[in-house]
């Protein structure tokens, strides 16, 4: 295989479907000889400013039409797109830009604003489009900004798409980790075929009939899968959707695009439940298939969804170093409150403290061996050699293998949980919380709320030893919030005297946790 783009894009072109529409988002739609297009100008337009193979382009982008043509343009020219988490704060963002000497960035037009503070101070960055929701030119624009749309209508269009081997970096992604900062996770060009021809044909069983929504953003590993790569792996459209997936503005969707392939995590699958407007189907008469990852899918929500819904949820687990989905639920086996089991093409190993194997039934770290694994982390070696070990990729997730052969996620091996889908390191909301002025010490863990989903609870030592009232509680969690990101505030807080510590004084977190019924 030569450059990715070949098979996810030209491929279509060439054989004669470049009519069919392949992204549809809330303004426009595009077929697959229109983004060939857009995404040739793209490339085109990246060789005239100067961004040269194996730089990198950061996407800072809501999902619209504009992603896809963004990420092949790129990847036509050899240049490394870097999808970033739009929910990120501006500091966080700026770190990546940094971290990665991202020469280029496409912002999506409703996020430019907070961001405007800090891109004076990145030095690599020599080129900001800004692309508008509905193709129509950005308006504000300052300095150095340009409308996306201008740029690719003046571009000259690249002739032919770079050649590149399979073992060579496409696109990286950015994943946090336990000591907050975020890693930059290098994947290849043969990667991203390698997931489709395993998870979405052999699981999914996708064909070009389908139609494909994914609430999870194309920026993660999962929606990118999703909404991009498997559909475009068989010629079918993804109906995109640029707003915060509520339980209403997905059900919107759902009516609209009517798709048959349905991609959430279990936060959204939960409140889908709690709202009284959910019908057989969510929407859509032609659902066949909905899946959940990102955390673990309580069995209680796969089971009254497909009660409700009438389409089974497979649960499965991915991450960003594996690309994708690697154990999995499969149609025709299930087993609600497991990850499912193997993904064909992947391996799987439990193994305990010294790296053995572990008996049916025993707890121990997971292990994957496929072909999606990433080559790395960015200028991280000591974290790249200890997670991608030869052709083992250590997850650092807990799991059993039950006497059917079904994985069980027994946690996390460090104290790292994801709220709706989306990791949050504990170190990140407690420095949080203690930038704040009332507070001396923080400590937080994940807690399980009413519907067996994880969210975040502090423990916070005041200043002064005062205690919270419902003010300051507000105050805390809108600080961690604005500093950490949206999703990672503390639901719970509770004041205490003082904190479980280790004699060298590291938190023990695990003591707290034991005072609530979480497995993480
Ligand atoms: C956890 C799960 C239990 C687990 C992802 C699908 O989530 C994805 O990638 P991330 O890098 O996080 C990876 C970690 O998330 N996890 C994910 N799915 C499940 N835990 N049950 C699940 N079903 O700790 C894992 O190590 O954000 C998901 C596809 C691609 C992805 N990148």
């Amino acid at each position: 295989m030569t450059n990715a783009v070949a098979w996810f894009l030209d491929r279509h072109v060439d054989e004669g479907r470049g009519q069919s529409p392949a992204f549809v988002d809330l303004h426009r739609s595009v077929t697959y000889e229109q983004l060939a297009r857009t995404s040739a100008r793209v490339a085109g337009g990246l060789a005239a400013a100067d961004v040269g193979r194996e730089r990198r382009l950061a996407m800072l982008m809501l999902d619209t039409v504009d992603f896809p043509a963004v990420f092949w343009g790129a990847l036509r020219a050899g240049v490394v797109p870097i999808p970033i988490n739009t929910l990120l704060p501006a500091e966080q963002v700026a770190y990546i830009l940094q971290d990665s000497r991202a020469e280029a960035l496409v912002v999506s037009a409703p996020l430019l604003p907070a961001l405007r503070h800090v891109l004076a101070r990145l030095d690599a960055l020599k080129l900001v489009l800004v692309a508008s929701m509905d193709g129509s030119p950005a308006a504000g624009l300052k300095g150095n900004e340009r409308d996306f749309g201008g740029f690719v209508a003046q571009a000259l269009p690249a002739a032919i798409a770079v050649e590149a081997s399979d073992d060579e970096v496409a696109f990286w992604l950015y994943s946090s980790g336990s000591t907050g900062a975020p890693k930059g996770v290098k994947h290849v060009h043969a990667s991203l075929k390698a997931t489709a021809d395993t998870y979405a044909d052999q699981v999914l069983g996708i064909t070009r009939d389908d139609v494909c929504f994914s609430a999870a953003k194309l920026f993660f590993a999962y929606g990118l899968g999703n909404a991009m790569t498997f559909p475009m792996h068989v010629g079918a459209c993804a109906a995109l959707l640029p707003d915060r997936p509520t339980p209403d503005s997905v059900m919107a969707t759902m009516q609209r695009h009517k798709p048959t392939m349905f991609f959430g995590v279990p936060t959204l699958y939960a409140a889908m439940l709690a709202n009284p407007a959910l019908t057989r189907g969510a929407g859509s008469p032609r659902l066949r298939r909905c899946v959940s990852a990102g955390e673990a899918l309580p069995e209680h929500v796969g089971l009254r969804w497909n009660e409700a819904v009438g389409v089974h949820i497979l649960d499965g687990i991915g991450s960003t170093e594996m690309l994708h989905i690697f154990v999995s639920n499969q149609p025709g086996k299930i087993r609600y409150g497991s990850s499912g089991i193997a993904v064909p093409g992947y391996e799987l190993r439990i193994v305990d403290e010294h790296d053995r194997d572990v008996a049916d039934g025993e707890t121990g770290e997971l292990l994957v061996n496929g072909p999606s694994a990433a080559e790395g982390y960015w200028n991280q070696r000591a974290k790249s050699r200890r997670t991608f070990q030869g052709e083992w990729t250590r997850t650092g997730d807990k799991y059993l293998r039950d006497a059917e052969g079904f994985y069980r996620y027994q946690g996390r091996a460090d104290d790292m949980f994801k709220v709706s889908g989306i990791w949050v390191s504990p170190f990140e909301v407690e420095a949080a919380l203690v930038s704040h002025d009332a507070v001396q010490e923080a400590a937080v863990i994940g807690r399980e709320d009413a519907d067996g989903l994880v969210k975040p609870m502090a423990f916070v030592v005041l200043k002064g030893g005062g205690i919270a009232g419902e003010k300051l509680v507000a105050e805390l969690q809108a600080h961690v919030k604005a500093s950490a990101g949206p999703w990672k505030y503390p639901r719970w807080i509770e004041v205490v005297e003082d904190l479980p510590k280790t004699a060298t004084g590291k938190i023990q977190r695990f003591r707290l946790r034991e005072r609530f019924a979480s497995h993480t």
